[in-house]
Formats: structure tokens, sequence, C-alpha cells
């Protein structure tokens, strides 16, 4: 699929450096981090948002957030990360591909989660 920026990516069709990549998932640095660490945990499969998963993308979204344990590990970050999903133009969701947030090197702010 390559009808968003993430599909391009993941197509090849637009240069990305994958720090993680696996049969069902990439995953790359954010273009504009939000942290210290902030990478995109990004899956081959294009479910616009996370409310558009089915049934059958069970084992995806498992998949997913087994892959941000390994990536946060491999960053050194793997105790003390945050994993954000952003659902929904009103949540902030910019691109339309589902995607996790992993979030890191940094204090994160209390109160909000
Ligand atoms: P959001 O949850 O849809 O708001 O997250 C999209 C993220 O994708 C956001 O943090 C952007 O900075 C990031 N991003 C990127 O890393 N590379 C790109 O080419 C584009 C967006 I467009």
């Amino acid at each position: 699929m390559t009808d968003t920026i993430f599909g391009k990516i993941i197509a090849g069709e637009i240069p990305s450096e994958f720090i993680y990549e696996d049969d069902h998932c990439i995953a790359i640095n954010d273009i504009a981090p939000k942290a210290p660490v902030h990478v995109l945990v990004i899956p081959k499969k294009a479910i616009p948002r996370l409310v558009d998963a089915q049934a059958d993308d069970q084992a995806l979204l498992g998949h997913l957030m087994l892959a941000a344990g390994r990536i946060a590990e491999q960053l050194g970050v793997q105790d003390a990360f945050r994993l954000i999903v952003n659902n929904g133009e009103g949540a902030g969701q910019t691109v339309f591909h589902l995607h996790l947030h992993i979030l890191a090197g940094m204090a994160m702010p209390e109160g909000f989660m």
C-alpha cells in the first residue's frame, strides 16, 4: 500500500533508514522528534486508524507491541519509554496509516497520562 507517506517509505519509494524491520513492521526515527528518542513503529499492512483494525489484525497488533519492546531494548530505553497511538484527527493523527510512537529519553509529562 503506497497511499500515505508511510506506505511510500515501506515500499522504498521514499528513502528512509529503517532502524528495525521484520516481516510485519518497520521502525523509523520520527522526522520531527518530540523527545530525544522518538521512533515510529509502522505495520507493513496499511490500517488507517487503530479503530479500523479488525479481529483478524489481532496478531499483528500484538506483534507491534512486542516489536516496540524489542526496539526499546535495542535503543537502551527499555526501562523508561512511553507508547502512544493517535487515533483520528481530533487526537492529533496526521498520517492515516496506523503507527506506534515510542517516546523516551526525557522526563515524561505527569498528570497527562
Ligand atoms: P501522528 O500520530 O499521525 O500525528 O504521527 C505522525 C508522525 O509522523 C509525526 O510525529 C510526524 O513527525 C511523523 N512523520 C515522519 O516521521 N516523517 C514524515 O515524512 C512525515 C511525518 I509527513
